[in-house]
């Protein structure tokens, strides 16, 4: 086989196939392959009788049952995955050895797992949290999984705080109380106490922390990560994912009646955006430094809780990544995917920021009770498209079967095979950093600024995303009993900003911090998400009808829609066929019974005369509720009067116009601009 192209975007997909298993249309047989002739009933003694110890099928049914279950993730136990692939621009050959990193025409399979952290795996989508976006790449060296989160920076600076970390955000220990949510006391109490957190706790409370989409949120590896090139020379370098629909969040009123009405809004998102062939994009961007400018930025790169503004420190696009196909099981590639920061390719190497160090520990033992033992690397979804040989054997679900007496190194009998492999023949070799010191526990001083990029973050915010950072403090903490500890969150958010602290205070009925403040003055733009890629590609559109509507002009607005990418859904009065004039139909997909406004991102009310008193007030209700939600909405020729009874005519993002063309345009560009900040909601 051609070296070069052993692998290729289809290699992980020809591996799992090996593996598929198609029941449809078989015979059912137990677990040995017995066929059975009875599948209803457990074997009695008697009709009426006791069931028998003898029934080896009852007892192999009902005991596969019982283990169903495995461990749900200690954190990031929710979670939706996809398949891809990524394709590289340009080579980084001058930057890192990495083979899936030289070569644009090799395209790498990858698997990504999107998760919220906080949650039990039955919570919902939408809650506010951090965001995981875990990739393993199926590269020719092996597994590289970059395993981070939509927030760039950490809560902690150093590993060993993170039990204590997430202790405090999951339920209280008492009563499991909250499910999914930090607004309550251990949390805050704990915010309080390790004001290192105060960064995180800024992107926290923003609207980065209620994603529209997986697909609409970036990715960041937080880390700084080494790449090391061929000639052993290396550069730091932190990761980026950018979503090419841009970065986009719901509204927290909206997040809220999502977690309720649909859970799974974030899984049918991506499941049905893929089932669709609307394939999300995202490219990866490096921001490079070399070793000898470790000491110029400012900040310690080896503190987690720090970004590099890419103001300062660009961001270089390398390559893209396209996830192309769902799961075939759930469970089996999705759950039992393990990621851990220590699979890492030549090329790829690490720093000693505390954090990353710990996690180095963490992933690869947390797999061995989830997921029962030491080889997990053998379940289907964990196996590299590459070979492994060592002399590891044994332990509970070994599949290979590993041939000969030989299983020790050095030998001679199996001519000291498997070999260990030189560097320049593509073995991994760690980065020779220089290191001395004395054994101490202890943080650097470099460590201990924890509010300027706090203020630096909430400088870059604009009005509106100051407002709903604002508006998330006094949420979490007006759920919070302990008025210490509410007083104590003031307190610390008052060194970021005053007035950010002041209007907490006064809202949750503290005492106002007298002084505080920030000499920090600069910020990012490149952190408002005001500044991101709008585009209508992909968005949602609920289109309100009844019989008897305006069939041409109809079939106009919706045919330029569907070709700006728009997807339009269709509600009606009842499911099935609406008809409307000039032979132009249309198949309702949803009543109002079925479909709510937080469900879709804008309205196009087209309705008829015909609709009934109900569905007339239904949609009010429906459009009341997009338009407080800053929904672009569009509504047909006459509905004038309408949109005026309705208090929204003449709003920004409300578009109404006799001219078709010129309608049809406005709709299209109100949606790709998502939400209208500027309207007056009461
Ligand atoms: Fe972690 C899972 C991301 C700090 C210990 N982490 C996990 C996942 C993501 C992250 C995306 C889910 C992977 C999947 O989909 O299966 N974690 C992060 C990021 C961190 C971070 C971006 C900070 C930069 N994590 C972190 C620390 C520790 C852990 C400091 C422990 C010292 N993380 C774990 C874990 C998990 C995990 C306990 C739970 C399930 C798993 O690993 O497989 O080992």
């Amino acid at each position: 086989m051609n070296e070069k192209n052993q692998v290729n975007e289809n290699s992980k997909n020809e591996q799992l196939e090996q593996f598929l298993v198609e029941d449809e249309g078989k015979a059912l047989t137990t677990n040995q392959g017995l066929k059975m002739s009875e599948d209803e009933f457990s074997l009695k003694a008697g009709e009426r009788g006791p069931t028998l110890m003898e029934d080896f099928h009852f007892r192999e049914k009902l005991t596969h049952f019982d283990h169903e279950r495995i461990p749900e993730r200690v954190v990031h136990a929710r979670g939706f995955a996809a398949h891809g692939f990524f394709e590289l621009y340009e080579s980084m050959k001058d930057f890192t050895r990495a083979k899936f990193l030289q070569d644009p025409s090799v395209k790498t399979p990858v698997f990504v797992r999107f998760s919220t952290v906080n949650g039990a795996r039955g919570s919902s989508d939408t809650v506010r949290d951090a965001r995981g976006f875990a990739t393993k790449f199926y590269t020719e060296e092996g597994n590289y999984d970059l395993v981070g989160n939509n927030i760039p920076v950490f809560f902690i600076q150093d590993a060993i705080k993170f039990p204590d970390l997430v202790h405090s955000f999951k339920p209280e220990p008492d009563n499991d109380i909250p499910q999914a949510s930090t607004a309550h006391d251990t949390f805050w109490d704990f915010v309080a106490n390790n004001q290192e957190s105060a960064h995180m706790i800024m992107w926290i409370m923003s609207d980065r922390a209620i994603p529209r989409s997986f697909r609409m949120m970036e990715g960041f590896g937080v880390h700084t990560f080494r790449f090391v090139n061929d000639q052993g020379k290396a550069h730091f370098v932190k990761f980026h994912w950018k979503p090419k629909l841009g970065v986009h969040s719901l509204v927290w009123d909206e997040s809220h009646k999502l977690a309720g009405i649909d859970p799974d809004f974030h899984r049918n998102d991506l499941w049905n955006a893929i089932e669709n062939g609307f394939f999300p994009e995202y490219e990866l961007g490096v921001q490079l430094l070399r070793e000898e400018d470790e000491f110029k930025l400012g900040v310690d790169i080896l503190d987690a809780t720090k970004i590099w503004p890419e103001e300062i420190v660009p961001v270089k696009i390398i390559g893209k990544m396209t996830l192309n196909r769902n799961v075939d099981n759930f469970f089996a590639e999705t759950e039992q995917a393990a990621f851990h920061l220590g699979n890492v390719v030549p090329g790829v190497d690490f720093t000693n920021d505390p954090l990353l160090q710990g996690r180095l520990f963490s992933y690869l033992d947390t797999q061995l009770i989830r997921l029962g033992g030491p080889n997990f690397h053998e379940i289907p979804i964990n196996r590299p498209v590459v070979p492994f040989h060592n002399n590891q054997r044994d332990g509970y679900h070994r599949q290979t079967i590993n041939k000969g007496k030989v299983n020790y190194h050095r030998n001679s009998l199996a001519g000291n095979t498997p070999s260990p492999v030189p560097p320049e023949k593509g073995g991994y070799e760690s980065y020779q950093e220089k290191v001395e010191g004395r054994k101490i526990r202890a943080r650097s001083d470099s460590f201990k600024d924890h509010f300027s990029q706090a203020t630096l973050f909430w400088n870059s915010m604009s009005d509106v995303e100051k407002r709903h950072i604002i508006e998330a403090f006094q949420f979490e903490l007006a759920k919070v009993k302990s008025e210490s500890v509410k007083q104590q969150v003031v307190d610390m958010f008052a060194n970021v900003n005053l007035e950010l602290a002041r209007s907490i205070a006064e809202y949750i009925g503290v005492n106002p911090p007298a002084s505080g403040g920030s000499n920090v003055t600069t910020s990012s733009p490149a952190l408002s998400q005001l500044n991101t890629v709008f585009s209508p590609e992909t968005l949602t559109v609920a289109v309100i009808v009844t019989k008897g509507f305006n069939g041409p002009d109809v079939k106009y607005v919706l045919d330029h829609l569907v070709a700006a990418g728009i997807q339009p859904k269709i509600i009606s009065e009842t499911i099935g066929e609406v008809s409307g004039t000039n032979g132009v139909n249309l198949n309702a997909e949803f009543t109002f019974l079925t479909a709510k406004s937080v469900q879709f991102d804008s309205v196009y009310i087209v309705r008829a005369s015909s609709s009934s008193p109900t569905f007339n007030k239904q949609i009010a209700h429906f459009t009341d509720e997009a338009f407080s939600h800053y929904k672009p909405i569009g509504a047909s020729p006459g509905l004038n009067q309408w949109l005026e009874r309705n208090n929204i005519a003449g709003q920004p993002g409300v578009v109404i116009s006799e001219n078709l063309e010129q309608f049809t345009k406005e709709l299209i560009d109100a949606i790709s601009q998502h939400r209208f900040w500027d309207r007056k909601v009461i």
